[in-house]
């Protein structure tokens, strides 16, 4: 690739150019979230929310190359369990960071032996993911929750751990306060 310049558009929050745009609906996330018959409730009423989205810019020619975008959670829950992103491991050795413009979150990391760490975001705070910590972000604020992210091009994603197994600890609403509790359907390695 030659030299190149991306701008983070925050006012649709995106980045142009971007090689790739997502949106995450609760029907795509039934699995994810632990009170599956509330989604179904909202699902059944014809309610389709959008939970995420995120703009990528993905340079050709991807060896030691940067992927970067534009991550936003919608505020929002299922039940009391704050909208999230589904989560995932990087397949190679890739650390990431997460640059937070709007909002407030949590980046939720684990490993696959059972540690867990998380840390807060709010604007101008950067979050770093370390090699070999599976991550998740979780919108605990009542706006739209936005951060911009760089990572190895050749990091690959595995989801499938994360959807059968889950993470360690859901982020909940409860007594007026973001909780950190116990997944009940976290199953360790
Ligand atoms: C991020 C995430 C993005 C969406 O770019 O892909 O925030 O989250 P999910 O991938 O869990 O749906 C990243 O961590 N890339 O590696
Ligand atoms: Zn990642």
């Amino acid at each position: 690739m030659l030299p190149d310049r991306v701008i983070i558009d925050l006012e649709h929050r995106a980045v142009r150019p971007f090689t790739r745009k997502k949106e995450v609906r609760l029907s795509e996330m039934e699995d994810y979230f632990l009170d599956t018959d509330e989604v179904v409730r909202i699902l059944s009423r014809g309610e389709d929310p959008l939970v995420y989205e995120y703009y990528e810019y993905s340079p050709s020619g991807s060896q030691g190359n940067l992927n970067l975008g534009l991550t936003t959670i919608y505020p929002g829950k299922v039940g009391r369990e704050f909208y999230m992103t589904k989560g995932h491991y990087h397949e190679k050795d890739a650390a990431e960071l997460y640059y937070c413009l709007r909002g407030h979150g949590v980046l939720l990391m684990q490993t696959t032996d059972g540690k867990v760490s998380f840390v807060h975001l709010e604007p101008g705070s950067v979050g770093y993911v370390p090699v070999g910590w599976g991550h998740r972000t979780i919108n605990t604020g009542n706006e739209e929750f936005v951060f911009f992210f760089a990572y190895p091009s050749d990091a690959g994603h595995d989801y499938a751990i994360v959807k059968e197994r889950g993470f360690a600890k859901i982020v909940v609403h409860e007594n007026g306060r973001v909780e950190f509790v116990d997944n009940p359907r976290y199953k360790r390695a």
